[in-house]
């Protein structure tokens, strides 16, 4: 059901995302879409940690992956090859492993992200810039 979830769709958490947490978000990503994010984040605060920010950039055709502590970014990680279509629906897991968040894309393992910050200070969740959401849900 279009127009489901208001972009940016921010939300807490019932429980932080501690390991063993699943993440799954199905969306579209619109036709003249240039970038879009998905972030767990310790709180609401608009200077809050982010401890992952997952950037599809359709306009760059990359991935960044990147963690903010102390209102500054480190270091980006690239996602290997582009994973989202303009136009193109997307169906895609963040699982929380032991060592890192395990990004699965479709059927396929798309990147390893070591944690830079606990899972576990993740509460809230927040989708936003050029996509469409249609489901979230955390298992
Ligand atoms: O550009 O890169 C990720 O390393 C910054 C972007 C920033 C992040 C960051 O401006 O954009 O993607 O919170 C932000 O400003 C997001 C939306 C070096």
């Amino acid at each position: 059901m279009a127009g489901l979830y208001k972009v940016p769709y921010r939300t807490s958490l019932a429980k932080s995302f501690e390991v063993g947490t699943v993440l799954r978000i199905r969306g579209v990503v619109p036709k003249n879409a240039d970038r879009f994010y998905i972030n767990l984040l310790c709180s609401d605060e608009p200077d809050s940690e982010i401890v992952l920010h997952f950037n599809p950039r359709l306009d760059e055709s990359s991935v960044v992956l990147n963690t903010r502590k102390c209102g500054e970014w480190g270091l980006e990680e690239l996602g290997f090859g582009p994973a989202f279509q303009r136009g193109e629906s997307f169906d895609m897991l963040l699982i929380a492993q032991k060592e890192g968040f395990q990004v699965v894309i479709g059927d396929t393992e798309y990147h390893h992200y070591r944690y830079r910050i606990s899972p576990e200070r993740a509460f809230w969740f927040e989708v936003g810039g050029d996509v469409q959401p249609e489901l979230v849900k955390i298992f």
